[in-house]
Protein backbone atom coordinates (compact mmCIF):
# COMPACT_ATOMS: atom_id res chain seq x y z
CA UNK A 1 0.00 0.00 0.00
CA UNK A 2 1.73 3.09 -1.11
CA UNK A 3 1.91 5.82 1.86
CA UNK A 4 -0.43 8.97 1.22
CA UNK A 5 2.89 11.16 1.27
CA UNK A 6 3.88 8.97 -1.65
CA UNK A 7 0.80 9.23 -2.94
CA UNK A 8 0.67 13.32 -3.43
CA UNK A 9 4.19 12.93 -4.69
CA UNK A 10 3.21 10.59 -7.64
CA UNK A 11 0.09 13.01 -8.19
CA UNK A 12 2.20 15.85 -8.19
CA UNK A 13 4.33 14.56 -10.55
CA UNK A 14 1.82 13.31 -12.98
CA UNK A 15 0.01 16.71 -13.47
CA UNK A 16 3.15 18.51 -13.59
CA UNK A 17 4.63 15.93 -16.72
CA UNK A 18 1.52 14.25 -17.87
CA UNK A 19 0.51 17.51 -20.17
CA UNK A 20 3.93 17.85 -21.68
CA UNK A 21 3.81 14.04 -22.56
CA UNK A 22 0.39 14.36 -24.29
CA UNK A 23 1.57 17.47 -26.11
CA UNK A 24 4.85 15.83 -27.35
CA UNK A 25 2.24 13.42 -29.22
CA UNK A 26 1.92 15.90 -31.70
CA UNK A 27 5.53 16.20 -32.73
CA UNK A 28 6.50 14.44 -35.82
CA UNK A 29 9.14 11.40 -35.06
CA UNK A 30 12.36 12.55 -37.65
CA UNK A 31 12.40 8.40 -37.78
CA UNK A 32 9.63 7.82 -39.40
CA UNK A 33 9.67 9.11 -43.03
CA UNK A 34 7.39 10.59 -45.46
CA UNK A 35 6.00 7.14 -46.34
CA UNK A 36 5.42 6.39 -43.06
CA UNK A 37 8.31 4.14 -42.82
CA UNK A 38 10.66 3.52 -39.59
CA UNK A 39 13.97 4.88 -39.89
CA UNK A 40 16.53 2.19 -38.24
CA UNK A 41 19.67 2.06 -39.87
CA UNK A 42 22.17 5.14 -40.10
CA UNK A 43 22.29 4.92 -43.78
CA UNK A 44 18.72 5.20 -44.48
CA UNK A 45 19.25 8.41 -42.38
CA UNK A 46 22.29 10.00 -43.83
CA UNK A 47 21.04 8.24 -47.69
CA UNK A 48 17.30 9.35 -47.32
CA UNK A 49 15.73 10.51 -44.51
CA UNK A 50 17.51 13.37 -43.67
CA UNK A 51 17.66 15.01 -47.28
CA UNK A 52 13.90 14.63 -47.11
CA UNK A 53 13.73 16.96 -43.33
CA UNK A 54 16.65 19.62 -45.31
CA UNK A 55 14.15 19.69 -48.17
CA UNK A 56 10.93 20.41 -45.73
CA UNK A 57 12.74 22.79 -44.15
CA UNK A 58 13.96 24.96 -47.09
CA UNK A 59 10.55 24.51 -49.11
CA UNK A 60 8.47 25.71 -45.74
CA UNK A 61 10.74 27.32 -43.17
CA UNK A 62 14.08 29.44 -44.27
CA UNK A 63 13.60 28.53 -47.81
CA UNK A 64 16.01 27.66 -50.77
CA UNK A 65 18.85 29.33 -51.30
CA UNK A 66 19.61 29.64 -55.33
CA UNK A 67 23.09 29.61 -55.18
CA UNK A 68 25.93 28.07 -53.21
CA UNK A 69 29.20 29.05 -53.95
CA UNK A 70 29.62 31.09 -56.81
CA UNK A 71 32.37 30.49 -59.27
CA UNK A 72 33.16 34.50 -58.85
CA UNK A 73 33.92 34.24 -55.00
CA UNK A 74 37.19 35.87 -54.29
CA UNK A 75 39.33 36.01 -51.03
CA UNK A 76 41.35 39.32 -50.37
CA UNK A 77 43.29 39.38 -46.82
CA UNK A 78 43.49 43.21 -46.72
CA UNK A 79 45.19 43.33 -43.59
CA UNK A 80 47.46 41.48 -41.40
CA UNK A 81 48.80 42.32 -38.08
CA UNK A 82 50.76 40.46 -36.50
CA UNK A 83 50.97 41.66 -32.66
CA UNK A 84 47.35 42.27 -32.09
CA UNK A 85 45.93 41.70 -28.37
CA UNK A 86 49.16 42.86 -26.92
CA UNK A 87 50.85 40.16 -29.15
CA UNK A 88 48.64 37.24 -28.03
CA UNK A 89 47.00 37.14 -31.51
CA UNK A 90 47.52 37.55 -35.62
CA UNK A 91 44.82 39.89 -36.49
CA UNK A 92 43.42 39.29 -40.03
CA UNK A 93 40.97 41.20 -42.35
CA UNK A 94 39.33 39.17 -45.08
CA UNK A 95 37.00 40.75 -47.90
CA UNK A 96 35.11 37.67 -49.00
CA UNK A 97 33.36 39.15 -52.32
CA UNK A 98 31.23 37.61 -54.66
CA UNK A 99 29.58 38.88 -57.60
CA UNK A 100 25.71 37.95 -59.09
CA UNK A 101 23.21 38.94 -61.72
CA UNK A 102 22.53 42.39 -59.57
CA UNK A 103 26.30 43.17 -59.16
CA UNK A 104 28.31 43.13 -56.58
CA UNK A 105 28.72 42.16 -52.87
CA UNK A 106 30.77 40.79 -50.00
CA UNK A 107 31.27 39.72 -46.11
CA UNK A 108 34.56 41.51 -44.23
CA UNK A 109 35.75 39.05 -42.12
CA UNK A 110 37.71 39.77 -39.19
CA UNK A 111 39.12 36.82 -37.71
CA UNK A 112 42.18 36.28 -35.01
CA UNK A 113 44.00 33.54 -34.68
CA UNK A 114 45.89 32.82 -31.17
CA UNK A 115 50.05 33.67 -31.85
CA UNK A 116 51.84 30.55 -32.71
CA UNK A 117 49.16 28.70 -34.57
CA UNK A 118 50.86 29.02 -37.74
CA UNK A 119 53.01 25.98 -36.27
CA UNK A 120 49.90 23.72 -35.65
CA UNK A 121 46.51 25.20 -37.41
CA UNK A 122 43.99 25.69 -34.39
CA UNK A 123 39.92 25.16 -34.10
CA UNK A 124 37.63 28.07 -34.44
CA UNK A 125 34.97 29.83 -33.73
CA UNK A 126 33.22 31.61 -36.02
CA UNK A 127 30.53 33.91 -34.41
CA UNK A 128 27.57 35.58 -36.82
CA UNK A 129 27.14 39.19 -35.81
CA UNK A 130 23.27 40.59 -35.67
CA UNK A 131 24.29 43.44 -33.18
CA UNK A 132 25.43 46.30 -33.53
CA UNK A 133 29.37 46.42 -35.25
CA UNK A 134 30.97 47.80 -32.31
CA UNK A 135 30.70 44.09 -30.67
CA UNK A 136 32.88 43.26 -33.15
CA UNK A 137 35.39 45.65 -32.82
CA UNK A 138 38.34 44.82 -35.10
CA UNK A 139 40.54 47.39 -33.40
CA UNK A 140 39.64 46.27 -29.72
CA UNK A 141 39.55 49.60 -28.57
CA UNK A 142 35.84 48.60 -27.74
CA UNK A 143 35.56 44.61 -26.09
CA UNK A 144 31.83 43.33 -25.90
CA UNK A 145 31.06 40.64 -23.40
CA UNK A 146 29.03 39.58 -27.07
CA UNK A 147 31.64 38.87 -28.48
CA UNK A 148 34.93 38.07 -26.03
CA UNK A 149 37.42 37.58 -28.38
CA UNK A 150 40.39 37.66 -26.00
CA UNK A 151 39.34 35.49 -23.41
CA UNK A 152 38.73 32.76 -27.24
CA UNK A 153 41.76 32.95 -28.41
CA UNK A 154 43.18 32.81 -24.77
CA UNK A 155 41.88 29.40 -24.77
CA UNK A 156 43.84 28.37 -27.93
CA UNK A 157 41.19 28.88 -30.41
CA UNK A 158 40.72 31.21 -33.60
CA UNK A 159 38.20 33.61 -33.42
CA UNK A 160 36.28 35.07 -36.91
CA UNK A 161 33.33 37.12 -37.05
CA UNK A 162 31.34 38.84 -39.29
CA UNK A 163 28.42 41.40 -39.21
CA UNK A 164 25.25 39.69 -40.69
CA UNK A 165 24.30 43.15 -42.77
CA UNK A 166 27.21 42.54 -44.78
CA UNK A 167 25.43 39.67 -46.16
CA UNK A 168 21.86 40.91 -46.06
CA UNK A 169 20.03 43.70 -43.73
CA UNK A 170 17.86 42.79 -41.11
CA UNK A 171 14.97 45.15 -42.68
CA UNK A 172 12.13 44.08 -44.44
CA UNK A 173 13.41 45.85 -47.61
CA UNK A 174 11.56 43.99 -50.11
CA UNK A 175 14.56 41.77 -50.79
CA UNK A 176 16.17 44.12 -53.07
CA UNK A 177 19.56 44.44 -51.16
CA UNK A 178 21.85 42.08 -49.98
CA UNK A 179 22.90 39.01 -51.66
CA UNK A 180 19.01 38.54 -52.25
CA UNK A 181 19.50 41.85 -54.62
CA UNK A 182 22.69 39.89 -56.62
CA UNK A 183 21.21 36.48 -56.69
CA UNK A 184 17.42 36.06 -56.92
CA UNK A 185 16.42 35.08 -60.51
CA UNK A 186 15.02 37.36 -63.39
CA UNK A 187 11.60 35.33 -63.02
CA UNK A 188 11.58 36.93 -59.38
CA UNK A 189 11.24 35.13 -55.84
CA UNK A 190 9.17 32.14 -55.19
CA UNK A 191 7.26 30.76 -52.30
CA UNK A 192 10.05 28.80 -51.34
CA UNK A 193 12.92 31.49 -52.25
CA UNK A 194 15.45 31.94 -49.43
CA UNK A 195 14.49 34.59 -46.50
CA UNK A 196 16.93 36.40 -44.73
CA UNK A 197 18.07 33.72 -41.96
CA UNK A 198 18.78 31.68 -45.26
CA UNK A 199 21.14 34.55 -46.73
CA UNK A 200 22.96 34.89 -43.27
CA UNK A 201 23.44 30.97 -43.04
CA UNK A 202 24.70 31.31 -46.79
CA UNK A 203 27.11 33.94 -45.84
CA UNK A 204 28.59 32.01 -42.81
CA UNK A 205 29.17 29.21 -45.71
CA UNK A 206 31.24 31.55 -47.39
CA UNK A 207 33.26 32.77 -44.51
CA UNK A 208 33.67 28.46 -44.25
CA UNK A 209 35.23 28.69 -47.89
CA UNK A 210 38.06 30.77 -46.95
CA UNK A 211 38.51 29.34 -43.80
CA UNK A 212 39.20 25.96 -45.50
CA UNK A 213 42.22 27.41 -47.52
CA UNK A 214 43.44 29.44 -44.58
CA UNK A 215 46.79 27.13 -43.06
CA UNK A 216 46.27 28.62 -39.47
CA UNK A 217 42.90 27.18 -39.47
CA UNK A 218 42.19 23.48 -38.13
CA UNK A 219 38.98 23.44 -40.78
CA UNK A 220 37.52 20.30 -39.93
CA UNK A 221 37.07 21.93 -36.23
CA UNK A 222 35.23 24.83 -36.93
CA UNK A 223 31.72 25.93 -35.05
CA UNK A 224 28.89 27.90 -35.65
CA UNK A 225 27.78 30.54 -33.17
CA UNK A 226 25.09 32.78 -33.00
CA UNK A 227 22.66 34.95 -30.44
CA UNK A 228 18.84 35.04 -30.64
CA UNK A 229 18.20 35.41 -34.46
CA UNK A 230 21.88 34.81 -35.23
CA UNK A 231 21.32 31.81 -33.17
CA UNK A 232 18.37 30.40 -35.52
CA UNK A 233 20.71 31.24 -38.30
CA UNK A 234 23.63 29.14 -36.88
CA UNK A 235 21.33 26.13 -36.65
CA UNK A 236 20.44 26.54 -40.57
CA UNK A 237 24.04 26.84 -41.47
CA UNK A 238 25.03 24.11 -39.60
CA UNK A 239 21.81 21.97 -41.63
CA UNK A 240 22.92 23.11 -45.16
CA UNK A 241 26.65 22.77 -44.58
CA UNK A 242 27.61 19.67 -43.06
CA UNK A 243 31.44 21.32 -42.91
CA UNK A 244 31.00 23.19 -39.72
CA UNK A 245 31.80 20.26 -36.82
CA UNK A 246 29.78 22.18 -34.21
CA UNK A 247 26.48 24.78 -34.29
CA UNK A 248 25.73 26.61 -31.46
CA UNK A 249 22.17 28.30 -31.11
CA UNK A 250 22.57 30.87 -28.07
CA UNK A 251 18.82 31.82 -26.82
CA UNK A 252 17.65 31.02 -30.44
CA UNK A 253 14.18 30.57 -29.42
CA UNK A 254 11.18 30.64 -32.21
CA UNK A 255 12.29 28.65 -35.33
CA UNK A 256 15.47 28.10 -33.90
CA UNK A 257 15.86 25.72 -30.95
CA UNK A 258 12.16 26.49 -29.86
CA UNK A 259 9.57 24.22 -31.01
CA UNK A 260 6.94 25.20 -32.86
CA UNK A 261 3.75 22.78 -32.00
CA UNK A 262 4.46 22.50 -28.09
CA UNK A 263 5.33 26.29 -26.58
CA UNK A 264 4.88 27.91 -23.02
CA UNK A 265 2.68 30.50 -22.39
CA UNK A 266 4.93 33.43 -22.84
CA UNK A 267 6.57 31.74 -25.54
CA UNK A 268 6.85 33.69 -29.56
CA UNK A 269 4.78 31.96 -31.94
CA UNK A 270 4.88 31.71 -35.37
CA UNK A 271 2.04 34.39 -35.95
CA UNK A 272 4.07 36.47 -33.54
CA UNK A 273 7.29 36.11 -35.33
CA UNK A 274 5.98 36.02 -38.94
CA UNK A 275 4.32 39.33 -38.05
CA UNK A 276 7.58 41.05 -36.85
CA UNK A 277 10.16 39.34 -39.05
CA UNK A 278 8.23 38.04 -41.95
CA UNK A 279 11.35 38.27 -44.10
CA UNK A 280 13.32 36.18 -42.15
CA UNK A 281 11.72 33.33 -43.97
CA UNK A 282 10.47 32.18 -46.86
CA UNK A 283 6.83 33.26 -48.19
CA UNK A 284 5.41 29.62 -47.56
CA UNK A 285 5.92 29.81 -43.96
CA UNK A 286 2.91 32.20 -43.84
CA UNK A 287 1.22 28.91 -43.91
CA UNK A 288 1.93 28.02 -40.51
CA UNK A 289 0.56 31.12 -38.84
CA UNK A 290 -1.72 29.80 -35.74
CA UNK A 291 -1.52 26.12 -38.01
CA UNK A 292 1.47 24.61 -36.41
CA UNK A 293 0.46 21.29 -36.53
CA UNK A 294 0.23 21.54 -40.47
CA UNK A 295 3.94 22.16 -40.68
CA UNK A 296 5.20 18.87 -41.87
CA UNK A 297 8.83 19.28 -39.55
CA UNK A 298 9.13 20.68 -35.99
CA UNK A 299 12.83 22.50 -34.74
CA UNK A 300 13.78 19.48 -33.10
CA UNK A 301 14.24 17.99 -36.21
CA UNK A 302 16.19 20.86 -37.34
CA UNK A 303 18.17 19.81 -33.96
CA UNK A 304 18.92 16.40 -36.05
CA UNK A 305 20.03 17.32 -38.54
CA UNK A 306 23.24 18.61 -37.01
CA UNK A 307 23.84 14.79 -36.28
CA UNK A 308 26.30 13.22 -35.52
CA UNK A 309 28.82 16.64 -35.69
CA UNK A 310 28.36 18.35 -32.08
CA UNK A 311 25.53 20.56 -31.02
CA UNK A 312 24.91 22.98 -28.06
CA UNK A 313 21.38 24.22 -27.45
CA UNK A 314 22.00 27.32 -24.46
CA UNK A 315 18.53 29.07 -22.84
CA UNK A 316 18.48 31.86 -19.83
CA UNK A 317 16.01 31.43 -17.12
CA UNK A 318 14.15 34.68 -17.63
CA UNK A 319 14.46 34.41 -21.36
CA UNK A 320 10.22 32.91 -21.84
CA UNK A 321 10.41 34.29 -25.20
CA UNK A 322 12.62 31.71 -26.43
CA UNK A 323 11.15 29.21 -24.23
CA UNK A 324 13.91 27.33 -22.27
CA UNK A 325 11.64 24.53 -21.46
CA UNK A 326 11.21 23.63 -24.75
CA UNK A 327 14.54 24.38 -26.19
CA UNK A 328 15.70 21.79 -24.02
CA UNK A 329 12.93 19.58 -25.14
CA UNK A 330 14.34 20.16 -28.75
CA UNK A 331 17.16 18.71 -27.50
CA UNK A 332 15.26 15.53 -26.17
CA UNK A 333 13.67 14.94 -29.28
CA UNK A 334 16.45 14.86 -31.46
CA UNK A 335 18.21 12.83 -29.27
CA UNK A 336 17.16 9.08 -31.18
CA UNK A 337 18.92 10.60 -34.13
CA UNK A 338 22.00 10.85 -32.64
CA UNK A 339 21.65 7.86 -31.27
CA UNK A 340 20.72 5.95 -34.45
CA UNK A 341 24.51 7.92 -35.78
CA UNK A 342 26.18 6.31 -32.87
CA UNK A 343 26.82 8.83 -30.65
CA UNK A 344 24.86 9.86 -27.65
CA UNK A 345 22.72 12.84 -28.08
CA UNK A 346 21.10 14.51 -24.31
CA UNK A 347 22.19 12.43 -22.23
CA UNK A 348 19.35 13.02 -19.49
CA UNK A 349 15.11 13.76 -20.38
CA UNK A 350 14.83 15.95 -17.05
CA UNK A 351 15.77 19.63 -17.47
CA UNK A 352 18.71 20.34 -15.37
CA UNK A 353 19.33 23.68 -12.75
CA UNK A 354 20.65 26.72 -14.40
CA UNK A 355 24.46 26.88 -13.96
CA UNK A 356 25.06 23.00 -14.68
CA UNK A 357 25.99 22.37 -17.95
CA UNK A 358 25.34 19.00 -19.60
CA UNK A 359 28.28 18.03 -21.57
CA UNK A 360 28.65 14.60 -21.83
CA UNK A 361 26.85 13.87 -24.94
CA UNK A 362 27.24 15.28 -28.91
CA UNK A 363 24.11 18.16 -27.78
CA UNK A 364 25.16 20.21 -25.26
CA UNK A 365 22.67 22.35 -22.95
CA UNK A 366 22.74 24.97 -20.38
CA UNK A 367 20.72 26.91 -19.06
CA UNK A 368 22.23 30.63 -17.27
CA UNK A 369 20.44 32.42 -14.74
CA UNK A 370 19.03 35.97 -16.69
CA UNK A 371 18.04 37.47 -19.38
CA UNK A 372 18.01 37.16 -23.08
CA UNK A 373 22.02 37.75 -24.04
CA UNK A 374 24.96 35.80 -25.00
CA UNK A 375 27.18 36.48 -21.96
CA UNK A 376 30.80 35.12 -21.12
CA UNK A 377 29.69 32.42 -19.04
CA UNK A 378 27.97 31.26 -22.81
CA UNK A 379 30.88 31.45 -24.44
CA UNK A 380 32.92 29.59 -21.29
CA UNK A 381 30.70 26.83 -21.88
CA UNK A 382 31.09 26.68 -25.60
CA UNK A 383 34.63 26.72 -25.49
CA UNK A 384 34.46 24.01 -22.39
CA UNK A 385 32.29 21.66 -24.36
CA UNK A 386 34.34 21.81 -27.73
CA UNK A 387 37.89 21.34 -25.63
CA UNK A 388 36.18 17.84 -24.27
CA UNK A 389 35.01 16.36 -27.63
CA UNK A 390 37.84 17.54 -29.26
CA UNK A 391 39.88 16.72 -26.76
CA UNK A 392 42.01 19.52 -26.03
C1 LIG B 1 13.05 39.06 -31.14
C2 LIG B 1 12.46 37.97 -31.97
C3 LIG B 1 13.12 36.68 -31.61
C4 LIG B 1 14.63 36.82 -31.52
C5 LIG B 1 15.11 38.17 -31.04
C6 LIG B 1 16.57 38.53 -31.33
O1 LIG B 1 12.43 40.25 -31.23
O2 LIG B 1 11.09 37.92 -31.74
O3 LIG B 1 12.72 35.66 -32.48
O4 LIG B 1 15.25 36.42 -32.66
O5 LIG B 1 14.37 39.19 -31.55
O6 LIG B 1 17.12 38.24 -32.37
O7 LIG B 1 17.15 39.14 -30.43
Amino acid sequence: MPRPVSLVLVLAFLAANLPLRADEQKLPDPLIDLKGNPVTTADAWTNHRRAEILELFRENVYGRAPVGRPENLRFAVTNTMPDAMDGKATRKLVRISYAGRGGEGGINLIFFVPAGATKKPVPCFLFICNRGQENIDPTRAEKSPFWPAEQIVARGYAVATFWNGDVAPDKNTGFTNGVHALFDPPSGRRDDSWGTIAAWAWGASRVMDYLETDSDIDAKHVAVVGHSRGGKTALWAGAEDERFALAVSNDSGNSGAGLARIHGPKAETIRDIMKAFPYWFCANYRKYIDNENALPVDQHELAALIAPRLLYIASASEDLWADPQREFLCAVKASPVFELLGVKGMTTTAMPQPEHPLHDGNIGHHIRTGKHNLTEYDWNCYMDFADRHWKR
